[in-house]
């Protein structure tokens, strides 16, 4: 039995699949992918030419979200999502909130705006427009995730689930960024962040990101 994950760590969507298996314990092959500078038949891997996209054996799977599920299926200790109809939902909501809400605003407004694409072009970033978003759009989500999490130590039930991987992976991203959630305002967020960030599995995909982007990185207090 074979794995590989395509795609690259910087991605949070990548990363998400990269510590889902870790922490099952699960080996597995990365293959480098930009999905800005596919390599030649890539989208007949990922037909809409993302990353990230899994091989098992001879087996493709594409979508991050459809890829832990179905790793999760395959391999269900520990288990990540749960057998509890609302609970079941609340973890794939708080996903969504990530994937679908909060990365495709650090996404283009913070990360690609202040650390890729500068990086990449050397361009300099419109840090006004930064600021704003750092300032305007990021503060909803973090209330929300605050109050979601409340005093629990994960997100949902008693135990890690793939909400607590999704929201610390998108973290990342904003590390990068010289972004983190403000102590005072957001303290139970920031204590979340800061545990999941400590994690093995999290370590291990953090640090080379922070090598590769340390300009902006900033750390936890
Ligand atoms: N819903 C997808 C989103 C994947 C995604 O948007 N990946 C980005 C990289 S962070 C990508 O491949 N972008 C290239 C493109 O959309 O052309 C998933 O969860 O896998």
């Amino acid at each position: 039995m074979s794995y590989t994950v395509l795609g690259n760590g910087i991605s949070p969507f990548v990363r998400k699949v990269m510590v889902v298996m870790d922490e099952k314990g699960l080996e597995y092959e990365s293959q480098d992918v930009n999905p800005f500078s596919p390599p030649d038949g890539y989208r007949d891997i990922s037909p809409l030419g993302r990353i990230p996209a899994f091989r098992h054996d001879d087996k493709i799977i594409n979508d991050s979200s459809v890829i832990c599920r179905y790793i999760d299926r395959l391999h269900p200790q520990p288990p990540l999502y749960s057998d509890d109809p609302y609970e079941s939902a609340r973890i794939e909501w708080l996903e969504e909130f990530v994937d679908g809400g909060l990365i495709p605003v650090v996404g283009p407004k913070i990360f690609l705006a202040r650390v890729l694409r500068p990086l990449l072009t050397g361009e300099a970033a419109d840090e006004a427009a930064v600021e704003k978003a750092i300032a305007e759009d990021l503060p909803p989500f973090f209330d929300y995730l605050d109050r979601q999490l409340g005093d629990s130590e994960y997100y949902v039930g008693k135990r890690l689930s793939l909400a607590d991987i999704t929201v610390a992976g998108g973290f990342v991203n904003l590390r990068t960024a010289g972004v983190k959630p403000d102590k005072q305002r957001w303290p139970r967020l920031a204590a979340f962040v800061k545990r999941m960030h400590a994690r093995p599995t999290f370590a291990k995909q953090i640090e080379p990101v922070k090598a590769f982007l340390s300009k902006y990185w900033v750390e936890l207090d």
